[in-house]
């Protein structure tokens, strides 16, 4: 009886040991789940990598592309992770493997295994057999060393132009030392040939984003809930990367930045170090990479659980810049529009607040738009493809003035990012920045007449960045269950 009751008693506690352990869980509901099911890229998804080979086949007009998994050596301190165009192509995640299209030989597409030793046995598993592998992606031959050497001898003399990762820079060495010798073959980069299909994202593609954006948004509300004074940047750097690998996420698509009080003004901080206090702004800037594709979002948070009344200020004009940018995220609009918008609100912004005196000053506008609010998003945090201009080109104009840029289309993923960031010697640095644009009188006239507001906001940093995929009549921000609004975040944080 005793016994009995005893268990009646935790029973009874079950729902509140539940509510204490996750505090968030009733303010939030974000789609994911720990299943990582939805990476099987044999069979199931074989067609479309199959779809994306006959493209770049029908494009090839007689040629070779050589693509390598990557080389487990460089890869010794890291996991491994497949190169971007071998899996895209592919979707095979096998160390040391080569792939080979080409439209020159009645097989299309070779796969070459690495040489099956007895230490690859020991230390890696036993791996795939050919005719496994050649079944489970759909390869029309596999071939083993030595018969692989062999036959790259023949294509790196055929005379015909051999595609290759441009951006593996050991890969022509290696595989020239594969076929045993230096032949002067016409090498050209993959890139010519896939990188604009890569713009155009497909369903398997944007899930994949979509699911690596909720984890990210689950991490980032984490940190919401767990972040006080006087813990360590990289406290919150460890539930971010836990929890990305919690759901699956094989590792962070990029370093992960975690800058709070005076590191929130620098772009890429990633040091991560320092003790957050009382009145700081923390800035992470992070992304979960799943299936090859990573998110990339950026939220800015009081440390203290309340946003101060100069951070609200600037936490309000940064969002609303990121607003009028999203809006203009449609096809027929062009890449740079959601910069443009975002210019436009934080100069007017700027201008209102008395940190800007000339709003057709160049040089005024670049003190604080310090980089192009977008870029592409995909298996790269900066993915590939043309924007239509260059960074300066993109940095060199004021409000008013047009530009061109690349036309909008369905299927683009792009980031909106907006920030502001007054460092904390931002007004000193003014002449080693701009000598050579402006006079010495005038950026001393300007550093003491803004010096006083400046002052108010020394050492805040704000960046908020979603991930735009573009559909056919708008957008859909991928990004959309990481909390942004400063309600939503100050309610996540005062939550015990
Ligand atoms: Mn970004």
């Amino acid at each position: 009886m005793r016994r009995l009751n005893r268990y009646i008693w935790v029973l009874m506690l079950l729902p509140w040991l539940n509510g204490c352990r996750e505090p968030g869980t009733l303010s939030r509901n974000i789609p994911v789940g720990i299943d990582p099911s939805d990476l099987q890229d044999d069979r199931t998804h074989q067609g479309i990598y199959m779809e994306r080979r006959d493209r770049v086949l029908s494009m090839l007009d007689k040629g070779y592309v050589i693509l390598c998994a990557s080389d487990r050596e460089s890869h010794n301190r890291h996991e491994f992770r497949p190169n971007n165009y071998f899996y895209y192509l592919t979707g095979i995640d096998m160390p040391e493997t080569f792939a080979v299209l080409s439209d020159v030989e009645t097989d299309h597409y070779t796969l070459a295994l690495p040489p099956r030793t007895i230490r690859s046995m020991i230390y890696e598993g036993a791996p795939a057999s050919a005719e496994e592998v050649k079944a489970r992606f759909g390869a029309d031959r596999v071939l083993e060393d030595p018969d692989f050497r062999s036959w790259l001898t023949e294509i790196l003399s055929s005379g015909y132009p051999v595609y290759l990762d441009g951006s593996d820079h050991s890969l022509v060495d290696r595989i020239q030392h594969l076929a045993g010798k230096e032949v002067p073959a016409q090498f050209r980069h993959i890139g010519e040939l896939v990188d604009e299909m890569r713009v155009i994202k497909g369903s398997l593609e944007v899930q994949r984003l979509q699911k690596a954006c909720n984890i990210t948004a689950e991490a980032l509300t984490r940190v919401m809930e767990a972040c006080t004074p006087g813990k360590y940047e990289f406290e919150m750097e460890a539930l971010i990367e836990g929890t990305f690998r919690s759901y699956g996420a094989a590792m962070p698509g990029f370093a992960s930045i975690v800058g709070s009080g005076p590191n929130s003004t620098i772009l890429h901080y990633e040091q991560n170090m320092r003790k957050m206090e009382d009145g700081d702004l923390l800035l992470m800037d992070i992304g979960a990479e799943y299936g090859c594709y990573t998110a990339d979002i950026s939220r800015t948070i009081p440390v203290s659980g309340k946003f101060s009344a100069p951070q609200k200020t600037i936490y309000q004009l940064v969002l609303d810049a990121q607003r009028a940018a999203i809006e203009r995220m449609k096809p027929g609009n062009m890449f740079m529009d959601g910069h443009l918008a975002a210019k436009e609100v934080l100069v007017d912004g700027l201008a209102e607040l008395g940190l800007i005196t000339d709003r057709h000053s160049p040089w005024q506008i670049k003190f604080y738009i310090l980089y192009p609010s977008s870029h592409f998003l995909g298996m790269d945090v900066h993915d590939v493809g043309e924007m239509g201009g260059s960074f300066s080109h993109f940095m060199q104009h004021t409000p008013g003035d047009s530009i061109i840029s690349r036309v909008l289309e369905p299927g683009m993923v792009l980031t909106i990012e907006p920030g502001l960031y007054f460092r904390e010697r931002g007004l000193e640095q003014l002449p080693e920045i701009f000598g050579s644009e402006a006079d010495s009188s005038e950026l001393a006239a300007f550093a003491e007449q803004i010096s006083p507001v400046y002052e108010q906001y020394r050492n805040t940093g704000v960046r908020i960045e979603d991930d735009i995929l573009i559909t056919a009549d708008g957008n859909l921000n991928l990004s959309r269950y990481a909390p942004r609004e400063i309600a939503e975040i100050e309610a996540i944080m005062k939550q015990e």
